[in-house]
């Protein structure tokens, strides 16, 4: 049998299979589920705002006008969620955790960790290193479009290289912490930082 004209493998090195992309104990979804442990909050942009704190005071507060009027980023990524679905290639756009820090006036991070804090009273901690250099935003859109209510409309963190209860949905502040404490589900039992490439679910793994 004659070798094909163009022989296989000269596109370069390939891109990683969608199996080598799911990490252990996940499985592929192709809808997006909506995972909430309270009601979705009304959104209302005129009096929403989304601040930086550090020791109980308020370093920077953007509107929703002064914060969509902040350079934007776009990043597609994929998504983890601890009870076991992942979605891939997800794309969003929103302002980087680097572009706020820039714009608030902030060469390095004041701390090394952080709280985020929602409407409805949610909240989740994360160091500062996996939400700068790249690695996270505070998203608007999803797949183009303002992102719905449910999936944290109008703003959520996106650090996707975390399970997503990391995610934070209706996210209104980040204050900046000397130690690491526990979020919402980190207090029951959920691991306190949550690779899901190492399998981080509950507290101990
Ligand atoms: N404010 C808030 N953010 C949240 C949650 C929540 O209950 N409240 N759930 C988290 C969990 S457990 C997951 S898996 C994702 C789900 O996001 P989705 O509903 O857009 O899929 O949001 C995270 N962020
Ligand atoms: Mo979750």
């Amino acid at each position: 049998m004659q070798d094909p004209p163009i022989a296989r493998g000269f596109r370069g090195k390939r891109p990683p299979a969608q199996s080598e992309r799911v990490p252990p104990g996940q499985h592929l979804t192709g809808d997006f589920p909506v995972l909430s442990a309270g009601p979705t909050p009304v959104p209302d942009l005129k009096s929403w705002s989304f601040a930086l704190e550090d020791a109980g005071a308020t370093i920077a507060r953007w509107s929703w006008a002064e914060f969509g009027a902040l350079p934007q980023t776009e990043l597609t990524a994929d998504i983890h969620c601890v009870t076991t679905w992942s979605k891939l290639d997800t794309h969003w756009r929103g302002v980087s955790i680097d572009t706020l820090l820039q714009a608030a006036g902030l060469s390095d991070p004041p701390k090394a960790f952080a709280m985020l804090h929602c409407d409805g009273g949610y909240t989740t901690n994360v160091p500062l290193k996996d939400l700068t250099g790249g690695k996270a935003m505070i998203a608007t859109h999803y797949e183009g479009k303002p992102l719905e209510p449910v999936h944290g409309g109008p703003a959520r963190l996106l650090a996707p290289h975390l399970y997503f209860w990391k995610s934070a949905k209706w996210v209104r502040s980040l204050s900046f912490m000397e130690r690491d404490a526990p979020g919402f589900w980190e207090s029951l039992g959920y691991h306190i930082y949550g690779d899901p490439w190492r399998e981080q679910r509950y507290d101990g793994d």
